[in-house]
């Protein structure tokens, strides 16, 4: 049986600032804006609140690219409101969201702006030169200046810019804006441990790390493999994803900064899929983090062995892939005293019912109420992202491009229509397939404002909001359905509390009894003596399903709303369209 924590049993709420509600009528999200809905996330179910980044940044990455971490962007507010927005959290009066509320921390890159990095680039000789990654030219057979290597940036392009002021590249693993911090000098390792300190001082309660699995890179940092045929720069996460140093970073950090307090951490691991290397930053012995998010049901709809593997595009997904990954890392936890992040949407990723659900008018209430299901009956830490528990979807095909501001979307768009129309000779190019991929799969889909009523705007500012409003938010909204008893939103609140009822969800065993089917997922969880079965059906059309010794004594969950659902002898089940059962056995 693990050990019971806490932040085992938490549900984490995801707040993206600038999208969730603007207190000031300037069209962007704020501080302010949030502590005005605390209440409405207590009511949730949330215990823990997680903010993406809120500190001082040109937002080229909306907010990912930070150039101070000791204060707050003034277009969410001052530091003041900060403590304002902690002090009501913790007043609350609920005892779990105490110690709770976490800060997000990116510490694997700065933003360009960043002080530290105006004076890296200031000469050769700036006492802060080495806190970046800095490499000469390269020159080719022709004598033309080439990047130190072919790494490509996630946001595309080279994972290098070259500066001209003191004539040699620097990396950057995403946005050119977001040169990498070179952790190899233990300058920057304390740097960094500062600023978590300074947090930590001020009240804060926890830390989700972005990209934390990327701060050590290969020596040398070797040419990348071709393993995209045709690509200009190649991806080289082998040497840079989860490299030589990086866990006497975190032992490091932990000795000397996490370990100090009763902190919620989380760290964010791309480009890993091997469950026993994750396992190395979150098993309790080894004394880094609590857990990690790790990226494999979020690969699922990504075309990664493909000749581009853009995020951005999308792959038909299988049910047997999804019941594979989910039943492996279950079992994993179960036997290496892992921890894992449970999560099906973020600000990274489109909205999960217009991903693994089914978003037409019939079936999307019904289905992001099985998708809630599916997320509360495994083992791990909870986190919901903002909008999910309302069911929000993507917005429409009928958007043109000027309404994906993310600049992931917005590199990958310039890249092919470059391409296109070089391929063309100048002749206008059709790109509507990348819209296509883009209405499915772009990180715009889940950034767009919070959709809170059905006033204008959705009731998110009074002001010219800074990305569109989805087109549904006249009927989808949380006014209407904290009003609705059979809303997603009160069904997120009911499946929370089951949650809480049943340790087995949280800390059970997991067995895969799904047989096969074509479009069933069925699981048991189990912990001394207390047995729960688990059944939802991916699909439309009604699913006939068997499962030997379920004498169904009792159902506790269901996305139907009739009492008697269909059951047909001892061991045989009838789902209907996506429905979702929970029993006790
Ligand atoms: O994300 C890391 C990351 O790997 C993502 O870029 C992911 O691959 C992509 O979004 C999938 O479409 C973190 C943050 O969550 C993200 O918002 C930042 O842009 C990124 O780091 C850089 O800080
Ligand atoms: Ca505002």
């Amino acid at each position: 049986v693990p050990t019971k924590t806490w932040w085992k049993e938490a549900v984490v709420y995801q707040i993206y600032p600038v999208s969730f509600f603007d207190s000031n009528g300037d069209g962007i999200g704020d501080l302010n804006g949030i502590r005005t809905k605390l209440d409405y996330l207590k009511d949730l179910g949330a215990d823990v609140l997680w903010l993406s980044p809120i500190y001082k940044s040109p937002l080229a990455d909306m907010g990912y690219d930070i150039s101070d971490y000791r204060d707050i962007d003034p277009r969410y507010g001052t530091l003041e409101d900060w403590d304002a927005l902690l002090k009501g959290v913790h007043d609350r009066g609920m005892k779990l969201m105490q110690n709770l509320n976490r800060m997000d921390l990116v510490v694997n890159h700065t933003s360009d702006e960043h002080d530290w990095f105006v004076q890296s680039k200031s000469s050769k000789q700036s006492p802060k030169r080495d806190w970046y990654v800095w490499r000469p030219p390269k020159f080719d057979a022709a004598g033309i200046r080439q990047p130190p290597n072919n790494w490509r940036s996630v946001f595309e392009g080279s994972a290098w810019t070259y500066d001209d002021t003191t004539e040699e590249y620097y990396l950057h693993l995403f946005d050119t804006k977001q040169p990498d911090l070179n952790w190899e000098n233990p300058d920057v390792r304390q740097a960094a441990f500062d600023v978590m300190q300074f947090w930590i001082d001020r009240g804060c309660d926890g830390f989700r790390m972005d990209v934390i699995n990327l701060i050590s890179k290969v020596p040398g940092l070797p040419d990348a493999p071709i393993t995209e045929e045709g690509q200009e720069y190649q991806s080289g996460s082998m040497f840079f994803a989860n490299g030589p140093r990086v866990h006497e970073f975190l032992k490091d950090m932990h000795l000397k900064v996490l370990s100090k307090k009763d902190l919620i951490t989380v760290g964010e691991t791309p480009f890993t899929h091997d469950a026993s290397e994750l396992a190395a930053y979150v098993l309790p012995e080894n004394k880094e983090l609590n857990m990690v998010f790790h990226f494999e049901v979020m690969d699922l709809d990504s075309p990664i062995d493909g000749p581009d593997t853009s995020p951005l595009l999308w792959k038909k997904w299988k049910l047997s892939k999804l019941r594979e990954i989910v039943t492996r890392w279950q079992q994993y936890m179960r036997e290496e005293g892992f921890w894992n992040a449970i999560y099906i949407e973020n600000h990274d990723h489109s909205r999960c019912v217009s991903r693994f659900g089914n978003d037409s008018d019939q079936w999307r209430t019904i289905s992001a109420k099985m998708l809630a299901i599916l997320q509360i009956t495994q083992g791990g830490t909870q986190f919901v992202y903002q909008g999910q528990e309302l069911g929000l979807k993507n917005f429409p095909k009928s958007w043109g491009i000027e309404e994906y501001k993310d600049v992931q979307s917005q590199n990958y768009w310039n890249k092919i229509l470059a391409q296109r129309k070089a391929a063309s000779g100048g002749k206008e190019v059709d790109m509507s397939d990348v819209l296509d991929n883009f209405q499915k799969k772009s990180r715009d889909q889940c950034r767009v404002p919070m959709q809170w009523d059905n006033s204008k705007n959705a009731g998110f500012t009074t002001g010219i909001p800074w990305m569109r409003v989805n087109e549904d938010y006249e009927t989808w909204n949380a006014a209407a359905e904290v009003k609705d008893t059979n809303s997603v939103l009160a069904f997120w609140k009911k499946a929370l509390k089951v949650r809480k009822q049943y340790d087995v969800l949280i800390y059970g065993d997991f067995v895969d009894v799904s047989n096969d089917h074509p479009t069933v997922f069925a699981y048991k969880r189990s912990i001394q003596g207390s047995k729960l079965l688990v059944f939802m059906n991916f699909g439309v059309e009604e699913a006939d399903f068997k499962v030997e010794g379920s004498d169904k004594t009792k159902l506790i969950l269901s996305n139907y709303d009739d009492e008697v659902p269909s059951v047909k002898g001892a061991d045989f089940f009838r789902l209907r369209g996506y429905e979702g059962r929970v029993y006790q056995l």
